[in-house]
């Protein structure tokens, strides 16, 4: 909220302040088990990516060891980890996905 005094000075308050929630970058990590395939169609359905930007990210991760699939809030961040794993575990495959602050 901005205030004046009786000479008409505006002065900051909260607003300055008040910081934005850190971010999270969710990252899929390699390894040599988990089909490509698989690593798309999560990327698509969890990251909501299009086939060919879920495609360039899941080759960027093959090559680099690692890559990111989007920068989120810490809650939205953790529920996405948590979501991947379980759906990888499910389907029996390795795949890791980590957060970490942005
Ligand atoms: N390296 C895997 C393969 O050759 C593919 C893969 C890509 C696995 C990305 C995990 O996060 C990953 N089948």
């Amino acid at each position: 909220t901005k205030h004046e005094n009786d000479g008409g000075t505006v002065l900051e308050r909260q607003e300055a302040k008040l910081k934005p929630p850190p971010m999270y970058q969710v990252l899929l990590l390699n390894d040599d088990y988990t089909p490509m395939e698989f690593v798309v169609a999560v990327i698509q359905e969890y990251f909501n990516k299009d086939r060919e930007t879920a495609t360039q990210i899941m080759l960027k991760v093959h090559r680099d060891g690692k890559g990111m699939c989007g920068v989120y809030p810490k809650d939205i961040a953790s529920t996405k980890v948590e979501l991947v794993l379980t759906h990888a575990r499910k389907a029996g495959h390795p795949l890791q996905c980590v957060m970490e602050e942005a």
